[in-house]
């Protein structure tokens, strides 16, 4: 027996992007259903983004989830960047007129799954099988498997929103969709430590043995990354050699002032860009992780899932508030025309800072001298301070 729904927007993947549309689309009277594969610890368990933009920050605030963001987020007007011992500031109030809040993804998935609790708002755990059916019909379906029961929830629209391992993109037949790749020759080792930061503000660092990166979540959680091969092991580093590691990556004087401990996290992320087009079919709308990966150097991927729930949640309010289908026909294109933008950034940031295995001599002294004209030139340091704190939607 299968037991039946209805809703009007059914959202696949209970991640930062499902919950935030649920919960904007809970604000204007609009129902819908996220069905997560795992469970609210998992999702709460996995530390990845830390670095808001402002329109972030305004979904936020729409959605009713912005308190505790507002009284313990961190905003920084300011970014670092090093390159041996030299090091300069990128001044976001100078040339962008907007800082960025350091908030953490987990804080920000705690605050939505609190608000949609709050509100009895329709989540599904621990759910299998997930199928999108009848995408390009007036009417889709939604099938699945929750304590091996089969389950149907029959929608208007259906929300991609599981990331980029999810069904959803592949849902659209492979004739249709069109992906492009590159992947880089390196990832991320993270630690988080209980540790004050090192330094007021994020410090991005290019140096002889590979990027680094200082951040932080609060004024005693540090979360630092370093550059290490795709092969690498987090069974391969002690907490003794990533620090060691570290503090030959960024300028001397600020190794002299880093507070090591030991680490309570240490991951290796992959570093990728991907973009899969369209981002509809039919009455499937793809968001966030699902259509698009940017590699974490310049604080891109979470942002960019919320430009993507912007749009969707304004063309479905546009739709359901007065019957008016432009929004949600727009979708694709305006999410899809600031998505490439934000690829380009990410990609630019990450080749300018990391050691790449078949760099020539030639394409080091370019990093460096394109740092150098960063360090020493007005107008690119506005370029990269507009993009950093997120491009107009
Ligand atoms: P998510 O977070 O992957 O959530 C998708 C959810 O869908 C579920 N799911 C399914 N559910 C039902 N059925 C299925 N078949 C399903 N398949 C999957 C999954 O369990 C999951 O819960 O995607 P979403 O919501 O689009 O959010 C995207 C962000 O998580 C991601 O872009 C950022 O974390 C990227 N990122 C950063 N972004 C920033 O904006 N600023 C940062 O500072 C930043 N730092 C980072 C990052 C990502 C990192 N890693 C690990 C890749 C740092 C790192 C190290
Ligand atoms: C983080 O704090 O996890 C972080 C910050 C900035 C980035 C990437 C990750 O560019």
């Amino acid at each position: 027996m299968t037991k039946k729904t209805r809703t009007q927007v059914c959202i696949i993947g209970g991640g930062p992007s499902g919950l935030l549309l649920s919960q904007l689309l809970h604000t204007r009277g609009i129902e819908s259903i996220v069905l997560e594969r795992t469970t609210r610890d998992y999702v709460l368990s996995r530390i990845r983004a830390g670095v808001l933009e402002q329109g972030f920050l305004s979904l936020m605030e729409e959605a009713g989830v912005g308190q505790r963001m507002r009284e313990q987020g961190l905003p920084h007007n300011g970014v670092s960047i090093s390159y041996g011992d030299e090091k300069f500031r990128i001044d976001f109030d100078k040339h962008a007129g907007n800082p960025v809040m350091v908030y953490g993804q987990t804080e920000v998935t705690r605050d939505l799954y609190d608000a949609r609790e709050q509100v009895g708002g329709a989540l599904e755990f621990n759910v299998e099988n997930v199928t999108i059916v009848d995408a390009q019909m007036d009417r889709p379906r939604v099938t699945y498997l929750v304590k091996g029961e089969h389950q149907e929830i029959q929608c208007d629209f259906v929300a991609g929103c599981d990331g980029f391992h999810g069904v959803s993109r592949k849902t659209i037949p492979d004739n249709i969709r069109k992906e492009y790749e590159k992947v880089y020759p390196f990832g991320w080792l993270g630690i988080l430590s209980e540790t004050p930061p090192v330094d007021h503000e994020l410090i991005y660092a290019n140096s002889e043995r590979g990027f680094a990166l200082c951040s932080m979540r609060n004024e005693n959680l540090s979360r630092y990354y370093i550059q290490c091969s795709t092969l690498d092991k987090v069974e391969n580093w002690s907490d003794t050699d990533f620090w060691d590691e570290l503090k030959k990556r960024i300028p001397r004087e600020t190794a002299q002032k880093l507070i090591t401990g030991s680490s309570i996290e240490k991951s290796i992320a992959p570093l990728r860009s991907f973009i899969t087009e369209p981002m509809r079919w039919g009455n499937l709308f793809l968001c966030g992780d699902a259509a698009h990966i940017v590699p974490p150097t310049g604080a891109k991927g979470l942002n960019t899932a919320a430009s993507d729930v912007y749009y969707l949640y304004n063309g479905l309010r546009q739709f359901y508030e007065n019957n008016d289908s432009e929004g949600i026909n727009r979708y694709a294109q305006n999410a899809m025309a600031r998505v490439w933008k934000v690829q380009r950034f990410s990609w630019w940031f990450s080749s300018l800072m990391h050691r790449f295995p078949d760099q020539s001599e030639f394409d080091h002294k370019m990093q460096i001298a394109e740092l150098e004209f960063l360090h020493s030139n007005e107008a690119a340091q506005k370029a990269m301070a507009q993009n950093y704190v997120g491009l107009p939607y």
